[in-house]
């Protein structure tokens, strides 16, 4: 396969790093202790383009593909995973309907979350279930042309400002998987409530929050493909989501390989940099390593996902695994070569730290991407 990018797909890059060097970087180290940061990112997404980046031209979006969304992504987490991490929840929502919205629900909400009057979310882990998927309890109940729905999500992204949620609910309790179905609750038409926004190690500037939906009656035209498809979906979902989890990792590790090269220039060690050192030289040329060959793994996955042609779950869950696992490695090397210094907050290393840690966790643990490789391999 092929990974020289092409005249679009370096435009997008360019403009992308341009956007996240000029409007993201200097706020990011803000992100800790600012409660409008959230807002503030979506409305700079909002503004660059980027909130409907990957919806078809004619429902108001960019038209751009998934490796179009990864390219972006991976420079906007380079500059700041809380806003990369905000761009990808809003897209979760997207690709739900995407995949399996009807003609009319794709002119009725791709235009809202393209122009940003709606901000997306996926709400599919609660308190008692995150990587079990099957064993979610919330239930959707059909009653007159309406589903009444009753459901506590836990640790939904942009849960707080999120205006347009994809929740997924059991209409057939006894059929395991197969009784889930999504659906699409708008908060201005059908209602939910935020019930706690909580308080985080890292990506501070997300929004993070426990949804309460109480006999929240969302109109029968609001389920995404049949009942019983909603795991389905979110398996296909996380399929095409993985990657860009990945880019956010690439991101992150390119930002502190980065930092790295600068303080080991500038930091004088037994008389010469520490760039001079063989120790500090070849930490760098194995960091560089590692991104680079997880950006292989990333990229692989991303086209196959913008190529949307069978499955490919175990390369999306290849490229999540790898990329998440070398962005921790590598800030940790970043963190080490900064010595005393990387440990303070004066140093953006040390919010990187705490910022990729949940690489590994969002959007499927690494225990979770491993089951998903082997399952594939051994079937
Ligand atoms: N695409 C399409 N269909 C898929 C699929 C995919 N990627 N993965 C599974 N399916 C289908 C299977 O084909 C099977 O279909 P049938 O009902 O026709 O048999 C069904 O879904 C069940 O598949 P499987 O038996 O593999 O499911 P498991 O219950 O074993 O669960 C894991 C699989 C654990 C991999 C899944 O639950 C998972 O990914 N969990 C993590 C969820 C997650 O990432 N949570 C984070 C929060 S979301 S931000």
């Amino acid at each position: 396969m092929d990974f020289e990018l092409d005249e679009i797909e370096l435009m997008v890059q360019r403009t992308a790093r341009q956007f996240a060097e000029k409007d993201l970087v200097h706020r990011a180290d803000q992100a800790d202790d600012n409660k409008d940061f959230c807002r503030e990112s979506i409305e700079l997404l909002r503004r660059n383009g980027y909130l409907g980046m990957i919806i078809p031209e004619e429902y108001g979006g960019e038209g751009m593909t998934g490796f179009h969304y990864v390219i972006a992504k991976e420079q906007i987490a380079r500059a700041c995973l809380s806003t990369g991490a905000i761009f990808g929840a809003h897209n979760l929502a997207i690709y739900c309907i995407k995949l399996m919205g009807t003609e009319a629900q794709k002119q009725r909400y791709l235009p809202l979350l393209a122009s940003g009057e709606r901000i997306g979310a996926f709400a599919l882990t609660e308190a008692n279930t995150g990587s079990d998927v099957a064993s979610i309890a919330a239930s959707a109940v059909r009653t007159d042309g309406h589903y009444e729905i009753n459901a506590a999500k836990q640790f939904i992204t942009n849960g707080g400002v999120a205006s347009l949620v994809v929740v997924f609910a059991k209409t057939d309790r006894a059929a395991g998987h197969r009784g889930i179905s999504a659906f699409i609750v708008d908060k201005h038409e059908h209602g939910f409530t935020v019930a706690k926004e909580e308080n985080k190690m890292g990506i501070r500037g997300t929004s993070t929050g426990q949804l309460v939906f109480e006999n929240c009656r969302v109109p029968v035209e609001n389920r995404l493909g049949q009942e019983g498809d909603g795991f389905k979906l979110s398996m296909m979902v996380l399929d095409r989501a993985r990657p860009s989890v990945g880019a956010q990792a690439l991101g992150v590790a390119q930002a502190a390989f980065e930092a790295a090269v600068r303080y080991s220039q500038e930091r004088v060690v037994f008389g010469k940099p520490l760039s001079e050192q063989q120790a500090t030289r070849f930490a760098l040329a194995d960091m560089a390593t590692q991104i680079d060959a997880a950006r292989l793994l990333v990229y692989r996955a991303a086209k196959l996902a913008s190529a949307g042609k069978g499955r490919f779950s175990k390369e999306s869950a290849m490229a999540k695994l790898f990329s998440s696992e070398v962005a921790h490695w590598v800030v940790d090397r970043a963190l080490q070569i900064h010595g005393g210094y990387g440990y303070m907050k004066e140093y953006t290393i040390e919010r990187l730290y705490r910022d990729q840690r949940i690489l590994e966790i969002y959007e499927g643990t690494s225990e979770i991407q491993r089951l998903v490789i082997s399952g594939s391999l051994l079937k």
